[in-house]
C-alpha cells in the first residue's frame, strides 16, 4: 500500500516514521508512506496557505490551490489514488470498519488541514471522504493522520504476526478485552486470579469470556446489543 500525506509540519511525522511498526512496514516493503510539504505547492512569494475567510470571521482558512496541486502532482507521478481523504472534525467517525475497509485500497492521499479550517471546495471537489478520530478538538489533522495510518498499516498482511488475525476477531465481536496478568504471582499482595494458574484451560477459556463480558457491560454497554444496553 502506498500512502501520502500532504501537511505543513511535515516534521510532525518524523519520529511516528522513524519508529514503531510503520518502519518494519516499509522495510519488508508492505507499505510506503512519504510526507509532502503544501507549501511546496504554492506559487506566491510568501508560500501563503490560508488567508482570510469570505463573509469575515475569526481566524484563518486554508486556501483550495495548494491542496488541488499536490493531490494532482501526487495522481501524475503515482497514479490516482483509490481515495484522498480530508482529516477533519466533520469526518466520518474513524472506527475498525473504516480501518479495515481503508486497508483493503493500495493507495491513499492523506490532507491534513490546519487553523480554523480548510476551504470548502478541497472538502466537495477533492477528498473522497471526510474522517474524524472522535468528538474533541484537537489543533490540526497531522495527529488523526497518524492515527489512521497506524490502525491501517497493521491491518496488512505480513505487518505484524499471525496472532493478530485473531484477536481482531475477537474484537469485531465487539467485547473489551479480559484482564490479563504475568508474574510474579502475588505482586505487593494482590494475587492473580486462582484461575489463571490452575492449567485448566476449559475452566480459563470460560473465566475469560466471563470477565470480558462483565468489563463491557460496566464501561461500554454501547458495545453489547440494545438489550443488554437496557440492564
Ligand atoms: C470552529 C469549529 N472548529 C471545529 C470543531 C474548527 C476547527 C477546530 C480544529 C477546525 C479544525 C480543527 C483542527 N482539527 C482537525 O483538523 C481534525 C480533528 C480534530 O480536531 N478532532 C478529531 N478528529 C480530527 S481529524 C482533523
Amino acid at each position: 500500500m502506498r500512502i501520502d500525506v500532504v501537511t505543513i509540519f511535515p516534521s510532525m511525522f518524523e519520529s511516528y516514521m522513524a519508529e514503531s511498526m510503520l518502519r518494519l512496514a516499509q522495510e519488508r516493503g508492505i507499505a510506503r508512506v512519504e510526507v509532502h510539504d503544501l507549501r511546496n505547492y504554492t506559487t506566491d512569494r510568501h508560500r501563503q496557505v490560508d488567508d482570510e475567510p469570505y463573509g469575515g470571521g475569526p481566524g484563518m482558512v486554508m486556501k483550495p490551490e495548494p491542496f488541488f496541486a499536490a493531490v494532482e502532482d501526487l495522481a501524475d507521478r503515482f497514479g490516482a489514488a483509490q481515495e484522498t481523504i480530508m482529516m477533519s472534525p466533520r469526518g466520518e467517525p474513524l472506527t475498525q470498519a473504516v480501518l479495515e475497509d481503508l486497508a483493503g485500497a493500495s493507495q491513499l492521499v492523506l490532507l491534513c488541514g490546519r487553523y480554523e479550517g480548510v476551504d470548502e471546495r478541497v472538502h466537495e471537489h477533492l477528498a473522497t471522504r471526510e474522517v474524524s478520530i472522535g468528538d474533541y478538538v484537537l489543533t490540526g489533522g497531522e495527529l488523526p493522520a497518524m492515527v489512521l495510518i497506524d490502525g491501517v498499516v497493521r491491518l496488512l498482511a505480513g505487518v505484524l504476526g499471525d496472532h493478530t488475525s485473531v484477536q481482531e476477531e475477537t474484537f469485531s465481536g465487539g467485547l473489551l478485552e479480559y484482564p490479563q496478568y504475568t508474574r510474579p504471582a502475588t505482586f505487593r499482595g494482590w494475587p492473580v486470579p486462582e484461575v489463571l494458574l490452575s492449567g485448566n484451560h476449559s475452566e480459563i477459556e470460560r473465566w475469560r469470556a466471563q470477565r470480558a463480558r462483565e468489563v463491557t457491560e460496566e464501561r461500554r454497554p454501547d458495545l453489547l446489543g440494545p438489550e443488554a444496553r437496557e440492564k
